[in-house]
């Protein structure tokens, strides 16, 4: 285990959120490995660590002052053992080739816990959509799309929407795909409904977050009910997140973004929501308005650099991190168990640093990692895509009820790999395993790849 990690430090020594994802892959699957020596013998470490093919291209394009701006462009395609490479593009200065590694390989094990038939990849830019116009930001796709046309397709490699990348970049890029292929195709996921889209996209990855956090309280015989939540984000995941908890009875009580978070005690209700919904996705303001609009909220800056923030710093039961990685830090972790939560649900990838997930494991709270609660937003990818592939669109209920589904499969799945090898209850562990195991049978059933 540790050969590969030194191989894949020393190949890429400043990928450092990559190395942290695949140590705690790897950290888990050894019992898999001592059971299935053929693993070993045929490098299957080796080869599901090094992406199938990484794209990386430029980006330029002009802003409304005519000035001329390059961006960088990647995809990584990292496995298509079991599918078409899937998974979405994020829009974000931060983004790099580590970056977007971490995310393609995340990806790979968790579309495979999905039941459905994906690969994994990711990719994305280091463009800022914060400040842009609308043109600015359609000029951005169209030029991005002109050279990803080249590498995509709906039988090979189908993206869709992460940070930065909702339904307004989506449309532009669909756009532009189809002007230059001259095909109507379900090449992205996340589309609109009118032109392909599915019913619950949008809704898929915070509404499946909840569901396995109800999943996992009932194996203690509890429900969301009266519980309060912590969230992180105010995004796409972070405000579904919230939508569901408040259908289901329980009490949020913070939402963030970048720049600082916002801690309403009395709970934020549908009416705030709504506002949240507006704020963010059609005003593109920050979440600092909450308490000008509701004076009852306090708002705290918070800062990038330090390590922890005073978000996991409230009394509650649940905590949602579903806005980025490593935003729960080990001194979040501590925070989080003397404050009373024992239920950690990773809307976000990666959100969690590995000292925070010791502290998780070693309290044996009920912690789901990213891979398995966030996987409902993929999981309806597939799902848009069969319908794409049918020509039809399935009704609210339809999709709803199929998402459910495959969230207490994961759930089950989850638990049962634990289980099976020598991890009971450990959903990180169990979710590892299950992924790893789906992935890496499928490459040996299709030789040396
Ligand atoms: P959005 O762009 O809709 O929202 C992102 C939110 O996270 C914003 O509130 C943003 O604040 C905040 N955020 C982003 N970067 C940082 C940062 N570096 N530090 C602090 N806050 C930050 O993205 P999504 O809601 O779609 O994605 C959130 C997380 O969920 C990501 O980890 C993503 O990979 C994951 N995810 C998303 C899925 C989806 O279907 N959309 C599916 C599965 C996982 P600000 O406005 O200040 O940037
Ligand atoms: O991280 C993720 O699973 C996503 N951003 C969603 C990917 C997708 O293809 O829907």
């Amino acid at each position: 285990m540790s050969d590969i990690l030194e191989l894949i430090k020393a190949r890429d020594p400043e990928q450092k959120e990559f190395h942290q994802a695949v140590q705690e892959v790897m950290g888990t699957v050894q019992p898999v490995l001592d059971r299935h020596p053929e693993y070993r013998q045929t490098a299957i470490l080796e080869r599901v660590t090094e992406p199938e093919r990484v794209i990386m291209f430029r980006v330029p394009w002009m802003d409304d002052q005519g000035q001329v701006h390059v961006n960088r462009g990647f995809r990584i395609e990292m496995n298509s053992a079991i599918g078409p490479y899937k998974g979405g593009l994020r829009f974000h200065p931060s983004v790099n080739l580590s970056i977007l590694k971490f995310l393609a390989y995340e990806q790979v094990f968790k579309n495979a816990l999905t039941t459905l038939p994906m690969g994994g990849g990711k990719g994305g830019s280091d463009f800022d959509p914060k400040g842009k116009s609308d043109d600015e930001v359609m000029r951005f796709c169209q030029s991005f799309m002109t050279e990803l046309s080249r590498h995509i397709g709906p039988n090979t490699d189908v993206p869709a929407g992460d940070i930065g990348v909702g339904a307004r970049e989506i449309g532009y890029l669909f756009g532009m795909y189809k002007r230059l292929r001259n095909e109507f195709t379900g090449v992205l996921t996340g589309k609109s409904l009118a032109w392909g889209g599915s019913l619950i996209r949008p809704e898929a990855t915070g509404y499946g977050s909840v569901y396995f956090a109800s999943e996992m309280l009932a194996t203690r015989n509890e429900t969301l009910e009266g519980k309060t939540c912590l969230v992180s984000g105010s995004g796409n995941v972070a405000q579904f997140t919230t939508e569901k908890l408040i259908e289901l009875g329980a009490k949020v009580i913070t939402l963030s973004d970048s720049s600082g978070y916002i801690y309403d005690e009395e709970g934020i209700d549908r009416d705030k929501l709504e506002f949240v919904k507006h704020l963010k996705n059609i005003r593109r303001g920050r979440m600092k308005d909450y308490v000008d609009k509701y004076p009852g909220a306090v708002y705290t800056q918070t800062d990038a650099a330090s390590d922890h923030n005073p978000l996991w710093n409230h009394n509650a039961d649940c905590a949602f991190p579903s806005a980025t990685e490593n935003e729960v830090w080990k001194k979040d972790a501590s925070n989080l168990i003397s404050n009373g939560v024992y239920v950690v649900c990773e809307g976000a990838n990666m959100p969690s640093t590995p000292e925070a997930i010791d502290i998780f494991l070693d309290k044996k709270i009920l912690y789901a990692p990213g891979k398995a609660a966030n996987a409902g937003g993929v999981a309806v990818s597939g799902l848009e895509m069969a319908q794409n592939s049918m020509r039809l669109s399935w009704p609210r209920e339809e999709v709803n009820s199929r998402l459910m589904m495959i969230m207490k499969s994961i759930h089950q799945t989850c638990l049962n790999a634990a289980e099976e090898y020598g991890h009971a209850g450990n959903y990180m562990a169990g979710a590892n395993i299950a992924g790893f195991v789906k992935v890496v049978n499928a490459m040996l059933d299709q030789g040396l790849v």
